[in-house]
């Protein structure tokens, strides 16, 4: 039987947070060790937002040593960015020839960019087909993603069925994995934890760093319990151990955002220590990104032979 593969990427946008990680990072790094796993770092989509070079490359730097810090065993998971493997821009284009403009605006980022008013480049519109080719190239089974991706996912479905029954059978319909209790995880001001919205409690932030987030956490009180500090602290804590302490405390805010600072770091601070040895050889750490670039352009290569023969393109 063939291992399940499972795939999922993170935009190297800003500092990885606690949404990330609960989100999608843990689900995808703490898959059996028989399954074929790829990670992506995916920074052509994150020039949407990142439009400085030196940013750029330091974010793409930051990501590796988090996932690193992580425990990411590169024997295991095929890791790389997008930008290695140029086949993902190529199927895009491909797939933008069989979506229609008015399917593309039906999706949510497209449609909160115009209830904004903010004026969209065609990178934004043209989001979820990238996606698509990231995630169809590689056949996988399984995507962790948080809740906001479902709609991507189910894109990606689509295309990869309209490609099917326009030039026949070529891609898998690969099924997001949505684990309800972390889907959405919120930030400091009760809105979804997201690097745009400055409402992070970054993943490996230094002590104070967490400090000044917690705090920060808008108590929107019911019963005496502040629920944006409990929502995120049964991240770290087992839910009946926090509803008695909840309950022993109603109404000291403060001590409750204590009590999660302390549980906060002792869930970082590891992780913390050993990106900071990561970080001591940088070029190691992006010379294991660069074989995983290289063993994915194998894998896309040859998908992409099959789909420019189903195409017609290939006359040699
Ligand atoms: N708050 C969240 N709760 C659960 N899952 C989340 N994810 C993001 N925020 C939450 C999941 O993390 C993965 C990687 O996300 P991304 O960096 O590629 O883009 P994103 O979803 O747009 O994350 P951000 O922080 O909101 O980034 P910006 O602000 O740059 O757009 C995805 O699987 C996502 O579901």
């Amino acid at each position: 039987m063939s291992k399940k593969v499972f795939l999922s990427g993170i935009q190297p946008s800003g500092k990885p947070h606690i949404g990330n990680y609960f989100g999608m990072m843990k689900q995808l790094l703490g898959q059996p060790e028989d399954y074929e796993v790829y990670v992506l770092i995916v920074d052509y989509h994150a020039m949407k937002s990142v439009r400085d070079s030196k940013e750029m490359k330091e974010n793409i730097i930051a990501v590796v040593l988090d996932y690193l810090a992580l425990g990411l065993d590169p024997n295991k998971v095929t890791f790389f960015k997008q930008s290695d493997v140029s086949e993902h821009t190529e199927l895009c284009w491909i797939f933008d020839t069989i979506t229609t403009m008015p399917y593309l605006m039906r999706a949510h980022a497209f449609k909160d960019a115009e209830a904004k008013n903010k004026e969209i480049d065609v990178g934004t519109f043209n989001y979820p087909m990238l996606m698509a080719a990231d995630i169809l190239l590689y056949g996988p089974d399984i995507i962790p993603v948080g809740a906001d991706q479902k709609q991507h996912i189910e894109i990606a479905r689509d295309t990869a069925l309209k490609f099917n029954n326009t030039y026949g059978e070529t891609f898998k319909l690969p099924e997001a994995m949505i684990m309800k209790e972390v889907a959405i995880i919120p930030g400091t001001d009760g809105q979804k934890m997201s690097k745009s919205y400055n409402n992070t409690i970054p993943l490996f932030a230094e002590y104070e760093e967490i400090k000044k987030a917690v705090m920060s956490i808008v108590t929107d009180s019911r019963g005496g319990v502040p629920q944006n500090v409990f929502a995120i602290h049964k991240l770290f804590r087992n839910e009946n151990e926090l509803n008695k302490i909840y309950a022993e405390k109603a109404g000291k805010y403060k001590e409750l955002k204590e009590l999660l600072v302390e549980d906060l770091e002792k869930f970082i601070a590891p992780l913390r220590e050993k990106r900071k040895e990561f970080a001591k050889d940088i070029p190691k750490a992006l010379a294991i990104l660069k074989a995983g670039g290289e063993k994915a352009k194998k894998v896309a290569s040859a998908k992409m032979d099959e789909v420019r023969e189903k195409i017609g393109v290939s006359v040699y």
